[in-house]
């Protein structure tokens, strides 16, 4: 049995079994022209930052799901960008310079 929600206002986010629904970040590095991790799955929601760990200029260019694209701009090396994921499904996440850099995050 669940707990019963603890509900102040109807606009907060709803507390299920006193833990607290907030969104997580993960850290994925891009490393010798390539993201530390190839595939993900996050919950709708969660962020994920990516860390130029390079001695190269990188990009994050996100597609899916539907037409939605987004394009993080130029990465300079020790820079980062940091992209929330707020819809379910499957997106693929690429660098815009380096087209070979490739990950697949999923989205429940
Ligand atoms: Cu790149």
């Amino acid at each position: 049995m669940m707990a019963a929600p603890h509900r102040q206002d109807a606009a907060q986010p709803m507390i299920v079994d006193g833990a607290p629904a907030a969104a997580q970040e993960v850290t994925v590095g891009q490393r010798n022209k390539q993201f530390t991790r190839d595939q993900m799955t996050l919950k709708a929601g969660d962020r994920i930052k990516f860390v130029n760990d390079d001695a190269v200029a990188h990009n994050i260019f996100v597609t899916g799901p539907g037409d939605k694209t987004r394009n993080s701009g130029v990465q300079e090396p020790g820079e980062s960008a940091t992209l929330a994921f707020d819809a379910p499904g499957t997106y693929g996440v690429e660098c815009g310079i380096h087209p070979e850099m490739r990950m697949t995050v999923e989205v429940k």
